[in-house]
């Protein structure tokens, strides 16, 4: 297995095929997302062709009547950005499952690094598959990734099968993959730099590579030759880098009627606490900041926090506390309406095996991702925690 395993996540035609999925009428016809699209006479440019317009030539900021001259039959359609963005998130939601490091790029592309993630989904190509059949049968949209150990290499993996490709290019063929592709994949290569490649002799990425470090520094400055010279060894070790670091992580549930009964009431927060630390493990986070919410009968609510010397993520460690919370908190008399739990001062935890071995709470953890794979497997619920559940209804 490879040092690092990072996914890069592009969807396919993304507007063309979101506006095909909602309205099958179009299925198979040339569709060109764009602004004002109006008979094609508009002054706008294309955003997006489906794969069935692209054969027309037409593509991506080409202007709207270029288009309309080349395919006037095409079905032409304004972008509902609300929509596009609205399906962005669902899809990070579904990166969010097998990884907390997504650095995203545009609207509908992004770098996944599941490195730490591989001991509990499988290899970076298992989860790439996983991440793929998620995207098409939760969102009916199909995604092109490329799995690698840098995000250079995923990058040009991703776009080298598309539609619904899945590019693997395993650790020590990066050379062999670079080779044959032309300098323009090269990162930061534009008409000046290729001008100038093509008089040094070269055309292919193999070619650069084979030219002394020197001569790249000499021709294109020490930041950029330097660039040109790492690139075309498929050498590439920017890390991904999250935009936004959560700061809190919980769940609630609102009662369908308000319960007396406090056993019903641990239950449910015990499950809500099983569910929590579940998504943190998932996550790579553990949280030091234990706060349970309770709203009674009448809409009073009231919230208890305590803080651990550690961060955790285990329900053996986080019920407990979230117990002793409720229970100095709760006022027996009234019913309850809602109850929550929440782990803050999220910090990320290693995941690597030596971190198993150095403390009980990397034992837990083992044991805890463990069972999140039988719940994988077998559906969440399969696997419960008989001894707390008990304990739970002991009162
Ligand atoms: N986009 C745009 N203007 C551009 C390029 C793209 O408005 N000049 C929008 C429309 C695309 C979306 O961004 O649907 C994603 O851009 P991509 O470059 O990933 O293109 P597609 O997803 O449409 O096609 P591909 O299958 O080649 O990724
Ligand atoms: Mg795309």
């Amino acid at each position: 297995m490879g040092k690092r395993a990072i996914l890069h996540v592009d969807m396919d035609a993304f507007y063309a095929a979101v506006e095909e999925r909602e309205n099958p009428a179009l299925l198979g016809k040339p569709v060109v997302v764009g602004s004002e699209p109006k008979e094609g006479r508009g002054r706008g440019v294309v955003a997006t062709a489906n794969y069935a317009a692209r054969r027309y030539g037409i593509g991506s900021a080409m202007p709207i009547s270029e288009a309309w001259r080349r395919c006037p039959k095409a079905v032409y359609l304004r972008p509902r950005m609300r929509l596009y963005s609205e399906i962005s998130r669902r899809v990070r939601q579904i990166f969010e499952r097998f990884t907390d490091l997504i650095e995203p790029i545009s609207i509908d592309e992004a770098f996944l690094d599941v490195t730490a993630s591989r001991r509990l989904y499988g290899d970076g190509p298992t989860i790439a598959a996983r991440i793929k059949s998620a995207i098409r049968e939760e969102e009916r949209l199909t995604a092109s990734i490329g799995c690698a150990g840098s995000k250079f290499i995923a990058k040009i993996a991703s776009d080298l099968d598309k539609p619904d490709g899945l590019v693997v290019v395993e650790e020590g063929q990066e050379t062999q993959f670079l080779a044959p592709l032309p300098i323009g994949r090269l990162w930061g290569a534009g008409p000046k730099a290729l001008e100038r490649f093509r008089r040094l002799g070269c055309a292919t990425i193999g070619e650069v590579a084979t030219l002394d470090r020197d001569v790249l520094l000499r021709a294109f400055g020490d930041s950029m030759g330097d660039r040109f010279s790492r690139l075309s060894r498929g050498v590439d070790d920017r890390p991904v880098v999250s935009a936004h670091v959560r700061k809190s992580l919980g769940k609630e549930t609102t009662f369908g009627e308000d319960v007396a009964d406090r056993k019903v009431v641990e239950r449910a927060l015990l499950h809500l606490t099983e569910q929590v630390a579940t998504s943190l493990r998932r996550k790579h986070l553990a949280g030091a900041t234990v706060t349970v919410k309770l709203r009674w009968e009448g809409f009073e609510t009231v919230t208890r926090r305590r803080t651990l010397r550690e961060p955790v993520n285990t329900v053996e460690k986080i019920w407990p506390v979230a117990q002793e919370l409720f229970r100095a908190a709760d006022r027996p008399r009234l019913r309850v309406r809602l109850v929550g739990v929440t782990l803050s001062s999220l910090d990320r935890v290693a995941s690597g095996q030596a971190d198993l071995f150095v403390s009980d709470t990397g034992v837990d953890t083992r044991v805890a991702e463990a069972v999140d794979v039988l719940a994988e497997r077998f559906g969440s619920g399969t696997v419960t925690r008989a001894a707390l559940l008990e304990e739970a209804e002991d009162r």
